[in-house]
């Protein structure tokens, strides 16, 4: 047999036994009630996966050496895919068990996980390959849509950069403006002139959006929106937009709607495509004028970034946020889950950190307490003096940004994601790596596109709490609203049948849940867009943990965290 196919039935078969020993798992895994059973359960199923894996695993790898990837088959990607992101969510839920138990049981988890994670990943170069692909063809289409034939007869849709907000605010209304423009088949106008973080314009700072049309004729503009949100004069050749604040029913094609001609690649190649979706957008939007570039460079030179340092980037959002929009959290919770972070990495010492903040005390708090030779702290004092509110509009504009594509670089983000400066940073990571989904920890709420369509969490199973445990109890078809994570592993949520309001334990109890996705919808000027439509998923629970897929596909479709409950959108077709 040849060696590539002698490496795809491995594969198959090595993903068959993991999907074996998950299926096993989750038929036999009573509710348990304690930490102490929980985790002996976990560890008697890991220990039985690591022994019968690791002779597989010493297999492909030899195999690997000898023969290289060999035909990928997308069946067999699709299965691998499906039990690579379940191992890591495992070892995640693992990790966080490991952390709560005695030491010598954490011991023993590290080194369990020390050796699944030694696995090869052998489709790693392919999903990469492919992952550079779809992004380049998303930017082609964008740079098409930008730069008509004929500019004169091009339907157009015009913004002003100048919402009244910061600057990353502003980033994502200029990614709603081009996804309308994508969806609608029109032209985005990027309007500059007084912008608030530079009255000069864009173009001082990036890239147009347009090289070749930039202008439209005055006497041809008709409102964009009528006040529910539908597109009331589409046949309008030059449209505005207003925010999409005042929206009050969003059209379907704005996050988390994602376009159905790339959904079934994307859900493939992506744990989390919604983020990288909009993180495309992200990426044509911010490119650096050539002068700006050199500035990026010399920063990220300054923090010695290079492929070989690995660096946990903290965004800390202080100053105006505090106290109107979010938590304060001190430093020290920031640098907890980095620690617990380079410890899982086995590194001790030299723990880099990036730290980017618009309040400079941060960063002298930072250098004063996590020192070397256990810390390396970079962070840079006159960038987060730049921020301070009073100087903000004036002059910070590079500063951000440079914190922004530093932030970007990192192999692990920690931050708030109720700050859009934190959700634009993973945002831009997503669309630089293949593999960014998960690699951040919010201490506050989840990954959310302000104003789009939004996400409702709806039971599929019944939890109700027994003993002394106190959590939210809800019956099937119950929705949750005001759903807050109050840390990686704890959330909020009020049932809105019975208003109650209370923790739910990620870890404590397993639900099961469905999801609803779009599975088609009217084509749009050449661009199929995937709404919210019913779709039947399959689905897993394991020790609080869940997983679920189109029924015949095998891949996600969760964002992270792993939601508990159903996920629906209510936003409804508004198309034209
Ligand atoms: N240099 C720098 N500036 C920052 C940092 N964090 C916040 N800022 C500044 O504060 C502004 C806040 O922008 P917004 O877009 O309002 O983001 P946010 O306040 O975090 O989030 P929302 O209020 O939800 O929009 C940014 O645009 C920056 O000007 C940082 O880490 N570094
Ligand atoms: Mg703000």
């Amino acid at each position: 047999m040849e060696f590539n196919r002698i490496i795809a039935v491995l594969l198959v078969i090595d993903v068959s036994l993991w999907a074996a020993i998950f299926a096993s798992t989750m038929r036999k895994s009573p509710p348990a009630t304690d930490l102490k059973s929980r985790l002996d359960l976990v560890l008697e199923e890991l220990r039985s996966l690591k022994n019968e894996s690791e002779d597989l695993g010493v297999k492909v790898r030899k195999y690997y050496e000898l023969g290289g990837y060999g035909p990928l088959r997308k069946e067999s990607f699709k299965k691998y895919e499906f039990s690579r992101r379940e191992l890591h969510r495992l070892v995640d839920e693992l990790r966080h068990i490991g952390r709560t138990a005695g030491s010598a049981m954490n011991n023993e988890i590290t080194l369990i996980i020390n050796s699944l994670l030694n696995r090869l990943d052998i489709y790693e170069t392919y999903r990469t390959r492919e992952t550079n692909l779809l992004s380049r063809k998303i930017q082609r289409r964008l740079e098409l849509l930008q730069n008509p034939r004929n500019c004169t007869s091009a339907r157009k849709l015009v913004c002003h950069v100048n919402k009244t907000c910061g600057f990353a605010c502003q980033i994502h209304h200029v990614v709603y403006c081009l996804i309308t423009a994508y969806a609608t088949g029109r032209t985005l106008i990027l309007q500059s002139e007084n912008w608030s973080y530079n009255p000069d314009g864009w173009e001082t700072t990036f890239l147009p959006i347009s090289e070749t049309c930039r202008d439209y004729d005055d006497g041809e503009v008709a409102e964009g929106w009528d006040a529910v949100g539908n597109i009331s004069n589409n046949h309008a050749k030059v449209l505005k937009l207003p925010v999409i604040d005042v929206l009050q029913n969003p059209p379907n094609f704005l996050p988390t709607t994602i376009p159905l001609d790339l959904a079934e690649t994307l859900e493939l190649l992506q744990d989390e495509p919604l983020i990288w979706w909009v993180g495309q957008f992200v990426k044509y939007i911010l490119q650096p004028q050539p002068k700006i570039r050199q500035i990026l460079d010399g920063a990220r030179n300054k923090a010695k970034f290079d492929n070989k340092t690995r660096t946990v980037g903290i965004h800390i959002r202080r100053t105006d946020k505090i106290g109107q929009e979010a938590v304060f959290y001190p430093l020290d919770m920031y640098m907890k889950p980095a620690r617990e972070y380079f410890s899982s990495l086995g590194q001790i010492e030299g723990k880099r950190v990036f730290l980017a903040t618009d309040d400079p005390r941060v960063v002298k708090e930072a250098c004063q307490k996590y020192k070397s030779p256990e810390w390396e702290i970079h962070a840079d004092l006159k960038v987060a003096e730049s921020a301070a509110i009073s100087k903000r509009l004036n002059g910070s504009l590079i500063g951000i940004f440079q914190d922004l594509d530093l932030l970007s670089d990192c192999e692990f983000i920690i931050c708030t994601l109720s700050s859009q400066v934190c959700r634009l940073a993973y945002e831009l990571m997503q669309a630089k790596r293949s593999d960014a989904s998960g690699r951040i920890i919010s201490l506050d709420s989840e990954y959310y596109f302000g104003g789009g369509s939004h996400l409702v969490r709806r039971a599929a199973y019944a939890n109700d709490p027994v003993g002394s445990v106190i959590e939210l109890e809800f019956e099937v078809g119950d929705e949750i609203l005001e759903f807050k994570r109050l840390d990686e592993h704890i959330a909020f949520g009020v049932n809105k049948r019975t208003g109650k309001f209370e923790t739910l334990h990620l870890q404590r109890v397993a639900y099961q849940f469905e999801c609803i996705f779009d599975a088609k919808s009217n084509a749009v000027n050449g661009f199929d867009l995937r709404g919210p439509r019913d779709l039947p998923v399959t689905v897993g629970g394991k020790y609080g943990l869940f997983v679920m897929s189109h029924i015949n596909s095998n891949v996600f479709l969760t964002l992270n965290p792993t939601p508990l409950m159903v996920l629906t959108s209510e936003a409804r077709v508004t198309l034209p």
